[in-house]
């Protein structure tokens, strides 16, 4: 085989097209692997794999299922260090950001392999005498699961470890980006002992092989992570085949500080929701709306503190922030950059493509910070990199108006001691999370994680909410009357 195949039927193969493509090293340039590209043939071939592996899976007693995935855990576990490593290399998050997405992968597997016990339905009364009524959850059939590249272990791990814990078989497209981080994670759950045809992963590019997925009738559900356009043509071509769809597509976050909060304590919140992971999280702090009262010091502290960031190689552990994943990322992160300037935003610090020595090898942008006005394209647009525009505000009613005044609702963040508008917030904030006194990144696996308005159409992953998006629910009545009884009619 030419590098890492597909994973077709329990085995790797190469692209029927015999093409092929390369990952990089996005600090370093570095060649990491070669991958094979698939084409829509091969989705089809994947497609053939999962719908032979449906019955045997289905059958599969959910506990069991569960200790495949707690022993996919497992293994992921004791391989930490080499798979934090490997995502550093490979996406460019910082070492220690490196290993916390390998372990946000094991969280969730831990805990969605419990769901094996559970997978509740209701039991319930009936209106007419020995008649029982209840709901059972049942799986849905092949399902699609595509992935982005900001989070290359932790989000096809909430994806698929959902959809197999609830009896589905999966066809599986990785971001194009991260495709090595895709082949070690399906190898380890080849090794925990997924029995063939019921995981399959085709690497290649969303219009080809993404696409083929999205559209094929027997695919019956898609689980998609992206940004919003790309997620609007997923949403309309699924939905020529009634497919069911889930839809997380970012935000434009915002973190409020309030006058009373602890400035300290909410500064260091900002850079790391804003700068961390270089920006690129669907949850990353990408505007701070600051009461005017302590806008001065903010700013200023703000201004000291991204300054002192250390910029660099992300494998190398002092080092506060990596590069970002691409030279397409950097060619659009520069460009709404240049967008901010136009708009007559003022550039506080950074601002500029890094060069010299070890960056001209890599995508490195410097923290930047721009004083910003509400209605800017860099207050509206997610950019998805390390810009961050301020927003002086009034008082809480114009925080929050601003806030909500935006297509996408993922996160959002409110630093204050005050109970009352703690509270406030929480009721008035249109976000999928609202974090209070902590910054809009950070989510933990066991609790629900989605948006609302354009962000998504109502799903959410992790969680108890985790199984919704994978499973049907079935409504039985068993009657024990021995006659028929009418529902509606009888008295
Ligand atoms: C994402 O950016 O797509 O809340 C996921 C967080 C992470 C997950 C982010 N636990 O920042």
């Amino acid at each position: 085989m030419n590098g890492y195949g597909l994973y077709i039927n329990g085995e790797w193969v190469d692209s029927l097209s015999g093409q092929t493509f390369q990952t990089t090293n996005p600090a370093t340039g570095e060649i990491l692997a070669t991958l094979s590209k698939g084409t829509e043939e091969d989705v089809h071939k994947a497609i053939k794999a999962a719908e032979k592996a449906v019955p045997n899976w289905r059958s599969y007693p959910p506990p069991k299922r569960g200790e495949i995935l707690l022993k996919t855990a497992s293994i992921m576990r004791q391989r930490k260090e080499e798979l934090g490593e490997l995502v550093t290399r490979e996406m460019g998050k910082v070492i220690a950001e490196g290993r916390g997405d390998a372990q946000e992968a094991v969280d969730f597997l831990e805990y969605i392999s419990g769901e094996g016990r559970r997978l509740l339905g209701e039991t319930t009364t009936s209106e007419l005498p020995r008649k029982f009524c209840m709901t059972v959850r049942q799986p849905i059939g092949i399902v699609g699961c595509i992935t982005p590249w900001n989070f290359p272990m932790a989000v096809p791990c909430w994806k698929l470890g959902a959809a197999l814990i609830s009896g589905n078989t999966v066809v599986y497209k990785p971001a194009t980006l991260t495709p090595l981080c895709a082949a070690k994670l399906i190898a380890i759950f080849e090794e925990a002992g997924l029995p063939p045809g019921v995981l399959n992963m085709v690497t290649g590019p969303a219009d080809t092989a993404g696409r083929a997925i999205v559209e094929h009738p027997k695919i019956r559900a898609i689980s998609f992570t992206g940004g919003i356009a790309a997620g609007k043509d997923v949403y309309s071509r699924a939905s020529a085949s009634m497919k069911r769809v889930g839809l997380e597509l970012g935000g434009k976050n915002p973190l409020i500080i309030m006058d009373d909060a602890n400035i300290d304590l909410a500064i260091e919140g900002v850079v790391f929701g804003a700068f961390g992971t270089a920006g690129q999280r669907c949850t990353a702090t990408s505007r701070l709306i600051v009461h005017k009262k302590v806008y001065e010091e903010v700013m200023e502290e703000l201004l000291t503190r991204t300054e002192a960031l250390k910029i660099g190689d992300p494998i190398d552990p002092s080092i506060d922030v990596g590069p970002v994943s691409s030279e397409e990322q950097e060619e659009k992160i520069l460009k709404y950059i240049e967008i901010g300037v136009e708009e007559g935003a003022k550039l506080i610090v950074g601002g500029k493509k890094l060069r010299g020595s070890l960056y001209d090898k890599g995508f490195f942008i410097e923290p930047t910070i721009f004083e910003a006005k509400h209605g800017m394209r860099i207050t509206r647009e997610e950019m998805f990199g390390p810009v961050l525009p301020v927003i002086r505000v009034r008082d809480y009613e114009e925080a929050v108006r601003i806030s909500n005044d935006v297509e996408y609702g993922l996160s959002s963040s409110i630093y204050t001691r005050n109970i009352t508008t703690a509270y406030r917030a929480i009721d008035e904030l249109e976000a999928g999370i609202t974090y209070i006194n902590a910054p809009t990144i950070g989510a933990e696996v066991h609790l629900p994680f989605g948006g609302v308005k354009n962000t998504g159409i109502g799903t959410r992953e992790a969680g108890t909410t985790a199984i919704e998006e994978f499973t049907e629910i079935k409504t039985v009545f068993i009657d024990y009357s021995e006659r028929l009884q009418k529902a509606q009619i009888e008295d």
